[in-house]
């Protein structure tokens, strides 16, 4: 037997049943971009593609044993968080973070994409706390006005507003009203990738899957400008297959890339 090591991400987030978006997708994202993949639990959700019935938030301490117990014998290489839920839970995650040495991707989850609130009001500025330190934000165009402050509609000064109030790299999101491109604060400067328009309604999960198929090239190696051209890549590839399940707006086929002898 030859052993081997693997780079090795984890993700922090909430779990979607259905499977479309949280940490379900993540570890799909994770195992599809040829990496080891981890996750720990902060809220159980009960959601379909159309609506989200319910969220459970987990006790802060069950977090906390999760994710201590998990990274105390496997190193991530990567971390990812997602949907944390309220200021208790992100009191953990951060407390965590300390036992954690690797770079860390923020999505700033707050509303679902179906409108069901993720993140409860008094959790905001505990989020925000969470902010300086981490290597990437990945707010979407809603979430960026509102971190930034700022009543401009220019995602990528909304990127540098915030990237420079909080002292990390921003991606802003596209693909709402303002623009469909990314926009990149990184180093000092402004980075765009432009959006590709993919004619498939079936978009549950993308910012979840963006972030962790991010996480998982940074955990490769990649440095961060990559990272995302080869995270945006695979979403595409993703959207493109075509998969369409349930009645609302569909997950995407995280496996549309993996061929081999087990998937025939
Ligand atoms: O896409 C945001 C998101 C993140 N995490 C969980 C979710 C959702 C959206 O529905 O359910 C668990």
């Amino acid at each position: 037997m030859k052993f081997i090591k693997k780079p090795v991400a984890m993700s922090i987030a909430g779990l979607d049943p259905s499977g479309g978006a949280g940490l379900i997708a993540d570890i799909k994202t994770f195992l599809a971009n040829g990496i080891y993949g981890m996750g720990a639990v902060t809220c159980v959700t009960a959601q379909n593609t159309i609506k989200v019935s319910s969220v459970n938030p987990v006790e802060p301490a069950v977090l906390e044993d999760e994710i201590i117990t998990a990274v105390e014998d496997i190193k991530p290489n990567a971390l990812k968080i997602g949907m944390i839920g309220n200021a208790d839970l992100i009191k953990v995650v951060h407390s965590c973070l300390s036992k954690i040495d690797a770079p860390v991707i923020l999505d700033p989850v707050m509303i679902s994409s179906s409108g069901t609130p993720l993140l409860e009001k008094d959790a905001i500025s505990e989020l925000k706390k969470l902010i300086p330190g981490i290597s990437l934000l990945t707010p979407n165009f809603p979430e960026a006005k509102f971190l930034s402050g700022s009543d401009l509609d220019d995602p990528a000064e909304l990127a540098r507003i915030i990237g420079e109030k909080y002292g990390t790299s921003v991606l802003v999101k596209g693909g709402h009203l303002s623009s469909p491109d990314d926009l990149l604060f990184y180093n000092g400067s402004i980075k765009k990738y432009p959006g590709l328009h993919i004619e498939n309604p079936n978009t549950h999960g993308t910012g979840c899957t963006l972030s962790s198929a991010i996480a998982a090239n940074l955990a490769k190696g990649y440095n961060l400008p990559d990272s995302i051209r080869f995270a945006k890549e695979y979403v595409t590839t993703i959207i493109s297959a075509g998969l369409d399940l349930g009645q609302g707006s569909g997950p995407m086929d995280h496996g549309a890339a993996i061929k081999g002898d087990f998937t025939e």
